[in-house]
């Protein structure tokens, strides 16, 4: 007697978990599968030179187009004899920076402008988070002046 009531109860508690489970799944937290991890994702590369070996002062390219939500790896480099500086500090503020690679040093937190010194490369890391268009230039006196500027302009996602 003791031992069907036993088995009785171990049926109901079986039926009660089968009917509650599928509901618990849907209470569960949004898996991690679904959420997005933008450190995970493919950075799409794009590059820009600081001036050039005739010592031009522009950007090349001087416009940018990035995504909202998409990451990015901007490779600066400065192949000319004068130090430059890439200087956007609106666009900077609507990014979220992942990091700046420079030799073999890593630098996390956000960022305002980089500087490169002649013959030198940095690779910064980001996701666009604010659309607009933002200005660029070259912080040094006279270099936006002689043409040392841009825009970049950051897209709502697609
Ligand atoms: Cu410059």
């Amino acid at each position: 007697m003791r031992r069907t009531l036993q088995t009785l109860l171990i049926t109901i508690l079986g039926i009660f978990w089968i009917v509650i489970s599928p509901n618990l799944a849907i209470a569960a937290p949004v898996s991690p599968n679904t959420a997005i991890d933008f450190t995970k994702q493919q950075a799409i590369a794009v590059n820009v030179s600081l001036s050039n070996t005739a010592n031009e002062l522009k950007f090349i390219p001087d416009r940018f187009i990035f995504e909202s939500g998409k990451r990015y790896k901007l490779v600066l480099s400065n192949p000319s004899a004068t130090k430059h500086y890439f200087t956007s500090k609106d666009f900077a503020d609507a990014v979220w920076t992942q990091n700046v690679v420079a030799g073999n040093v890593e630098i996390k937190g956000n960022i305002r402008e980089l500087e490169l010194r002649p013959n030198t490369t940095a690779e910064w890391t980001f996701v666009p988070i604010k659309s607009g268009t933002y200005e660029l230039h070259c912080a040094i006196a006279g270099h936006a002046e002689a043409g040392m500027r841009g825009s970049i302009t950051i897209q709502p996602s697609a």
